[in-house]
């Protein structure tokens, strides 16, 4: 009898991860499924959103007579509620949070991992059927395993991240998450309320024909920019174009697409956004991660993002990120001196 092995769910997935380093502790694994269980709470709000009042402001009552929270509100609720719970991470910082949170108690003060996130990015897309989705970032802590962490463990570059992940509330829900060993992504199969492995291996195409930037903010780009956009408009089949301008407003499903099929995702820091809009931790520092490991490069325009030494949780930074030789063109055109 042949056993069918082609459906590997993210909890098999994780444990067969496992097997490559005896000395695991599992602990990385168990903060990953914790992401994905939140993950999967979320989806079923983001799911009917459009039926019930979920969009409503924080503080109003719903027709169960519940407190209805706003669905960004909700769903960072979930993702705090599963990690604090879960015996893998030591505290968290969120862009729905001020400050860091440090669960302070002895079994996660015993953790050694951290995460950052985004619950729902995009959130503004929902009422609009758009595509919106999560993005996470797991370093291991600098400070002592047994003691409650601090700013420290959070404020780290990119590159000493052990994992780094997504998901994707849309047409259909992909987790997608890397390690060093490679990136991998998960589609949820609502009749068994699984991960199911269906993008494994990740790589990301070192060309492409998407270019994915804000047109609206055109006029406000440092001109290297705007020099690289006008190549991108005038690409002939014979330079590997013509390219196609793609631009959802929603990094998650951008920067997926730009993953599987190539492209690159551009948010330039702008006059009135001088550092960029976009937050480095939490959203740029991840998905940096994630695209270098599959091939890819992300900078914000000057350096490495995962070269970046964070100074406080919201900080942003421009991003440029995407397929590898489209991004060394940019490159050419933004930092002419260094070609
Ligand atoms: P703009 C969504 O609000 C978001 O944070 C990202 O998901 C998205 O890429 C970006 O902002 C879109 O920003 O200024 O082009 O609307």
């Amino acid at each position: 009898m042949t056993i069918n092995r082609r459906v590997q769910t993210l909890d098999e997935f994780t444990i067969q991860q496992l097997r490559n380093f005896p000395n695991a502790t599992g602990e990385l694994s168990g903060l990953l499924r914790d992401m994905g269980l939140a993950a999967k709470r979320v989806n079923v709000e983001v799911n009917k959103a459009g039926l019930i009042d979920i969009l409503g402001d924080a503080g109003s009552v719903n027709v169960q007579g519940e407190e209805v929270k706003k669905l960004d509100v909700f769903a960072n609720n979930q993702f705090v509620g599963v990690l604090r719970h879960g015996i893998s991470c030591a505290g968290i910082g969120s862009e729905e949070l001020d400050d860091i949170l440090v669960f302070d108690d002895e079994i996660s003060n015993n953790s050694k991992y951290v995460c950052l996130f985004d619950p729902l990015d995009g959130s503004a897309n929902i009422d609009v059927n758009v595509s919106i989705g999560t993005i996470f970032s797991v370093f291991r802590r600098v400070t002592p395993v047994g003691t409650p962490v601090t700013l420290a463990d959070f404020l780290q570059p990119g590159i000493k991240q052990v994992a780094a992940g997504y998901v994707i509330y849309g047409s259909s829900t992909i987790l997608v998450y890397a390690t060093r060993r490679g990136v991998n992504g998960f589609t949820l199969d609502p009749s068994i309320g699984e991960w199911t492995l269906s993008h494994p291996d990740i790589k990301c195409p070192p060309a492409g024909k998407i270019y994915s930037v804000n047109h609206g903010n055109f006029f406000q780009y440092e001109e290297g920019v705007r020099k690289y956009i006008n190549v991108c408009q005038q690409k002939e089949a014979s330079e590997g174009g013509p390219y196609t301008q793609r631009y959802i407003g929603s990094m998650v499903s951008d920067v997926h697409r730009n993953l599987i099929k190539g492209g690159i995702f551009m948010y330039p820091a702008l006059k009135d956004k001088p550092g960029g809009k976009l937050r480095l931790l939490y959203e740029c520092s991840p998905f940096a991660f994630i695209v270098e490991v599959a091939g890819g490069l992300a900078t914000d325009g000057k350096q490495r993002i995962l070269d970046i030494q964070p100074t406080h949780v919201h900080q942003r930074t421009p991003l440029y990120i995407g397929s590898k030789l489209m991004m060394e063109e940019l490159n050419s055109y933004i930092n002419p001196d260094q070609s």
